[in-house]
């Protein structure tokens, strides 16, 4: 998968706060213009900040995200605007569920979770079935490929149709087929639950709540609780009002911060630095990367010529304070093209075109 930072698609019934919270993760408020359904967020992390302060880079760039907001999903309306929906979150990574639990919302969290739930499966079988179709009668042998695609198609209808979302291992198994059908099913995306509660809810869990939690335990989804109203409210905050306020709460961290955090274990998502005086900048990589495919991050050129790898760590360097030291204690380690890049881990890709 080639990617500067993962696309995250919004998917929600009407009126359950996904603008809302789409326009304070981008930090823009006022509707967005029409066609601006994607903006990219930074995603705050202390180390790159400690790492400018080290380097004094001319530039400091951080690791995005991008979110992708979509009108309401509303099952009354039908196939079409189902479609219409799911086309535009065609080729995001993953999906946010944002489900609204303030006064004003038609539906119950767990009625909403059931709603996005079906409205996948239904948008997913089709595909599935379509797909079958055309494989099984097909005027010629199948090749290969194609037989294998459609077992696998098969073996996937089995839990959609019994309206489960089908487990981690097709996800996997979904990988392998890509360049077979170039299918866009949902139901395969990470997907994680992103409850907006009110001020008197948050923080609540009732039964109903509890439930959606062991469901998204039992089902690999990630889920995260914010509050669309106080993160509004922080948004005006001084830095210390903000740290204040978040700790009344019992929190550390602002929503945006919890859910790019969600984001990247969900996902399997890890960060690398890169420094210099030129610029600090986190990269994004998924986990199990090895050092010559991150240095295609950066730019392809370091991927054709890599020689091979520095590698330090993000502590290591805070604690000793400066590369010299980590030359001379050994802490800087040389690596070739098949190291596996860790989280925190700080790159000199050395490379000859
Ligand atoms: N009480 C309360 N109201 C909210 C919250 N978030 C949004 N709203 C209100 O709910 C209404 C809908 O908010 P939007 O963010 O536009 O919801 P949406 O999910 O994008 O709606 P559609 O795009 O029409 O599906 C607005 O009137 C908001 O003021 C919230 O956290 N609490
Ligand atoms: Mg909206």
């Amino acid at each position: 998968m080639s990617y500067l930072s993962m696309n995250i698609g919004i998917i929600g019934l009407p009126f359950v706060g996904k603008t809302t919270l789409f326009q304070l993760l981008s930090g823009i408020s006022g509707l967005p213009a029409p066609g601006t359904e994607t903006r990219m967020v930074k995603v705050s992390d202390p180390r790159v900040d400690q790492l400018s302060q080290m380097y004094h880079p001319k530039k400091t760039t951080y690791a995005t995200i991008q979110f992708t907001d979509t009108p309401g999903l509303d099952p009354k309306t039908g196939a079409k605007e189902r479609n219409r929906i799911f086309g535009i979150l065609q080729g995001v990574d993953a999906l946010l569920w944002v489900i609204g639990n303030y006064e004003g919302t038609d539906k119950t969290p767990g009625e909403q979770v059931e709603d996005i739930k079906s409205e996948i499966l239904i948008h997913d079988l089709e595909i599935i079935e379509n797909g079958i179709e055309r494989l099984e009668h097909a005027k010629r042998k199948l090749e290969k490929p194609e037989e294998e695609m459609l077992d696998f198609l098969k073996r996937l209808h089995q839990p959609l149709d019994q309206s489960m979302i089908p487990g981690i291992v097709f996800q996997e198994e979904a990988e392998k087929h890509k360049n077979v059908g170039g299918l866009n099913l949902f139901s395969l995306k990470p997907s994680i639950i992103l409850l907006n509660s009110d001020e008197t809810r948050f923080n609540t869990a009732t039964p109903e709540i509890k439930q959606i939690q062991d469901y998204c335990l039992q089902n690999h989804l990630g889920w995260l609780e914010l509050s669309g109203k106080f993160e509004m409210e922080m948004n005006e905050f001084s830095e210390e009002e903000r740290i204040d306020f978040l700790k009344s709460l019992g929190l550390k961290e602002t929503g945006i911060e919890r859910l790019s955090r969600v984001v990247y274990e969900h996902i399997g998502l890890i960060s690398f630095f890169t420094v210099g005086e030129d610029e600090v900048r986190a990269w994004t990589i998924r986990k199990n990367t090895c050092a010559k495919e991150a240095a295609g991050k950066i730019h392809t050129d370091l991927e054709r010529g890599f020689i091979r790898a520095e590698v330090m760590t993000y502590d290591d360097l805070i604690r000793e304070g400066q590369e010299k030291k980590l030359k001379e204690l050994g802490l800087m380690k040389v690596v070739g093209k098949d190291h596996i890049v860790e989280d925190g881990n700080i790159l000199h890709i050395r490379f000859n075109i």
